[in-house]
């Protein structure tokens, strides 16, 4: 049997040998990193003994909070009776075509099909692919052109960093690759100006038909958009943006691809974030809340449209991945599915949690230092502001953040910071005392930083 249980010189041990992904190791290793032990519904533990309140569900994934034994047993199950089998050849097995069943039928009518990935980032290559091989099958070859945003996170592989919008990402590796560019984002708070939060919902969303004009529709695959901005921000676009988007997908014939790695499986009180804002679109990349997190499994979910022409028109699409549908990755998310809806989680995030969320979080927004606190569901930001009268942001935004988040970690608090933005998302079963918990630390936060920051 293999030893996984800890050495005392751990973080030594990591340090020599591990690469962290976004992470500078040099500072890392300096520093020494913290070891994560332990998880019991929205805490975590360290290998210090120390509690924190998980306030980021791990990496918005653990939807359905940590050390549920339902899960375990279901992978246990299923480990002991099949650990893998592939789906290429002919063949399937139970938990994966239960869980494309299962995912189908959250999301609305016109979606009956799911292929399976390890992650969102290759869901994010996959419907790169297979929508210039569906443009190209229904006699619309030169439709290659994805149209994507500025800080937007689609993945970090080839396709998902081209369409994302990071532009520190660009620098490394000769990003973007031909054939994606990229439109402004629906930020009102650091983009709007003067206008008004709906007209600059309208003028940003028109950038789309300006850059299909521009390209020529004959050009253009898909626009592709995450509901609502995770890694970027929380941006929470107004609610003018996504049903002018809608609008001239429809109107100039390109596809409507709505990135739900984040906002999918209950964040914004619905199954998806396309429910939440109203709109239909065509694909739907997914990964995260699909399992919680507890094992790696992602998708890209296709309309009939689509499905319909890779069907009966394709024949073989030359794609896929070892482990799609990997039937350990698929019990466990079957697992997940099956105690989202049985505590009925979604329902509760629409119409308990996330109202409650919504108004401790916005209470937030008295502070000074604050220049919007918002959220959808369980999916909330703070604007960090220098001047919230003017909207004016710290001169070095990073670290004002920075130093929000450390202050919240130091009092038992997991907070992201992008930027000057707090962001916050935890696990669907938080309580309205660890809301209350959250909030409170989060204002101690902003207390220490703002007395710093005037000192
Ligand atoms: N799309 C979206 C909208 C995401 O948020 C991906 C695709 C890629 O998924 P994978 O499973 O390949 O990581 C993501 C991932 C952050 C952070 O710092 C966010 C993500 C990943 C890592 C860090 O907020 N989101």
């Amino acid at each position: 049997m293999s030893d996984t249980s800890r050495p005392s010189n751990l973080a030594a041990v990591d340090a020599a040998h591990h690469i962290h992904p976004f992470t500078d190791m040099k500072k890392l290793n300096a520093e020494g990193t913290r070891i994560i032990e332990r998880g019991e519904g929205s805490h975590i533990f360290d290998a210090t003994g120390k509690k924190y309140l998980d306030g980021f569900a791990g990496l918005w994934c653990v939807n359905i909070g940590y050390g549920r034994t339902e899960i375990a047993e279901a992978v246990a199950r299923q480990m002991n009776e099949l650990p893998y089998y592939n789906t290429f050849f002919g063949t399937t097995t139970t938990p994966a075509a239960l869980l494309a069943e299962k995912v189908c039928a959250h999301a609305g009518a016109h979606f009956n099909h799911v292929f399976f990935t390890n992650s969102g980032s290759e869901a994010n290559d996959t419907w790169f692919r297979m929508a210039r091989v569906y443009w190209g099958a229904v006699g619309k070859p030169t439709k290659k052109i994805v149209i994507a945003r500025r800080n937007a996170y689609h993945g970090s592989t080839v396709a998902g960093a081209s369409m994302g919008g990071m532009k520190y990402m660009h620098e490394q590796g000769d990003l973007p690759i031909s054939g994606v560019v990229h439109i402004n984002q629906p930020y009102w708070y650091a983009e709007g100006g003067d206008l008004s939060p709906e007209e600059f919902g309208l003028k940003v969303a028109r950038e789309l038909e300006e850059k299909i004009d521009e390209l020529g529709e004959e050009n253009v695959a898909a626009f592709v958009a995450e509901p609502i901005q995770g890694a970027g921000g929380v941006i929470i676009p107004p609610a003018t943006y996504w049903p002018e988007i809608a609008r001239i997908c429809k109107a100039r014939n390109i596809l409507l691809v709505a990135d739900e790695v984040i906002c999918g499986f209950g964040r914004l009180g619905e199954w998806f974030g396309y429910q939440y804002y109203g709109v239909e679109p065509d694909v739907v990349p997914v990964a995260k809340g699909l399992s919680s997190g507890y094992l790696p499994i992602g998708g890209v979910l296709i309309s009939d449209r689509i499905a319909d022409v890779f069907i009966n028109e394709v024949g073989e699409f030359n794609h896929g991945f070892t482990y799609s549908g990997h039937p350990v990755c698929a019990a466990a998310a079957l697992e997940n599915l099956r105690i989202i809806e049985e505590e009925r989680l979604v329902g509760r995030v629409r119409d308990d949690i996330g109202p409650y969320f919504a108004k401790a979080w916005g209470s937030l927004a008295d502070h000074d230092m604050v220049g919007e606190a918002v959220s959808v569901g369980l999916m909330g930001a703070l604007q960090l502001a220098a001047d919230k009268k003017t909207r004016r942001r710290f001169a070095k935004p990073d670290a004002a953040g920075t130093a929000v988040r450390n202050h919240a970690l130091a009092n038992g608090l997991v907070l992201r910071a992008t930027s000057d933005r707090m962001l916050a998302s935890p696990p669907l079963i938080i309580t309205h005392e660890e809301v209350d918990t959250m909030v409170r630390i989060a204002r101690q936060a902003l207390d220490a930083v703002w007395q710093e920051r005037r000192a």
